[in-house]
């Protein structure tokens, strides 16, 4: 655990969310400043930077963390309507926190453009 993540203290319950989900792996809360009707975060336990942070022996957490949102997404009603899955990653992507994270969008038309 990283004292100066929010992330990790959100996973040690040092600071409240709105919990969707947790495994021993995963967990999965409401974004404080939801863009879309739905917007999830699904963290992995463990503090990790970033995408470029990931090895090899992570590809089935990772794999995990999309099927996570997958059920996520339909316990929400939004499976068919669809959804976007977002990794940010370092400074042009606007990464803030520096604990790895998936957003899990949907509930309006989510548009288009990517960048
Ligand atoms: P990113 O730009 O990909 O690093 O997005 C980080 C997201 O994390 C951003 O949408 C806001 C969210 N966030 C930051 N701090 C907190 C927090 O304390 N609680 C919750 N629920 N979300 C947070």
């Amino acid at each position: 655990m990283n004292q100066q993540c929010i992330f990790c203290r959100i996973v040690a319950r040092e600071v409240q969310t709105k919990l969707v989900f947790e495994d021993e792996e995963v967990i999965a809360f409401r974004d404080i400043s939801p863009v879309a009707p739905t917007h999830i975060l699904i963290v992995p336990r463990v503090h990790i930077a970033s995408v470029n942070d990931l090895d090899q022996s992570d590809a089935g957490m990772v794999g995990r963390m999309v099927l996570r949102a997958k059920e996520i997404a339909k316990e929400e009603g939004i499976a068919s309507s669809g959804y976007r899955l977002v990794f940010n990653n370092g400074p042009d992507s606007g990464q803030v926190v520096k604990h790895l994270h998936m957003h899990l969008l949907g509930g309006r038309p989510l548009g288009g453009k990517l960048g």
